[in-house]
């Protein structure tokens, strides 16, 4: 029969456990927001939609929604009968595209405010990076060809390029236009997060994209990965930029 790659009880077990990490975050940036006048609460209206996104999405997948199973063919090399495969049936858990399709955007947002980027270069970084998670979507189920699921993977690296592109020259360049203090703070933050960001794809290649790694492997990767990337980012970003004032926004 086919090979199953499928959630055991240990992989739900963390999902749950990253869906309270999750809700305790959105209440405790919530709480923060008391301590800044209303007019400086942007920052943690977008963190606390962050994790309130992510809860949603945990939810889900530890309730087993948001995940389908994906059947692909794997070939063998056999000189004798052609064509011989095997039956792959994995879960994929695309729950997590669409809570990426929106936080990654409002993570950007964090952080092109941080810097003070203009419009037009939030814009860009935002649709590149939609288009990253999108094409990413395409890899994981438009794959009964590995070539063709690579190369939805390798469009979507590039998108990836040109989001790190934005933070690392133009991010960079308007918060050392701002002050020093906005300078370092954002080149540590925006530093951390490129290091978080860049092990998403490595993960989803062993994971999703060559099934090395199972799926509770999977799910306990990307939790450690998602609680950096938004509760810890998010508690670093409220605390630091309340004692920043040039990195107050102007609407
Ligand atoms: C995919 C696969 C295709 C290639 C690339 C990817 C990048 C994903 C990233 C995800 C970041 C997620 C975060 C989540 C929430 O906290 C879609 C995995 C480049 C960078 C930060």
């Amino acid at each position: 029969g086919p090979e199953k790659q499928f959630v055991t009880d240990d992989g739900t077990k963390t999902l749950w456990v990253v869906f309270v990490v999750m809700v305790i975050a959105s209440a405790v940036f919530s709480a923060l927001s008391w301590r800044v006048p209303v007019q400086r609460r942007l920052y943690h209206v977008i963190t606390t939609l962050i994790t309130i996104t992510a809860a949603i999405s945990y939810f889900a997948m530890a309730t087993g929604h948001g995940v389908s199973v994906h059947t692909v063919k794997v070939r063998h090399q056999n000189d004798h009968v052609p064509d011989t495969f095997t039956e792959v049936h994995r879960q994929v858990f695309w729950a997590r595209y669409v809570d990426w399709s929106l936080t990654t955007p409002l993570l950007l947002l964090d952080l092109s405010l941080l810097a003070g980027l203009n419009g037009a270069h939030i814009l860009i970084a935002i649709v590149a990076d939609i288009i990253m998670i999108l094409t990413g979507l395409f890899a994981a189920f438009g794959s009964e060809s590995t070539p063709q699921k690579w190369g939805w993977y390798a469009i979507a690296c590039i998108a990836y390029l040109v989001v790190i592109w934005h933070l690392a020259v133009n991010g960079r360049a308007q918060a050392q236009a701002k002050s020093q203090k906005v300078s370092s703070f954002f080149v540590a933050i925006a530093g951390f997060t490129l290091v978080v960001w860049t092990a998403y794809p490595i993960v989803w290649g062993i994971a999703d994209g060559s099934r090395k790694l199972s799926v509770d492997g999977e799910i306990i990767a990307y939790a450690v990965l998602d609680i950096l990337a938004k509760p810890i980012f998010g508690i670093w970003l409220l605390l630091t930029h309340a004692r920043i004032p040039e990195t107050n926004i102007d609407l």
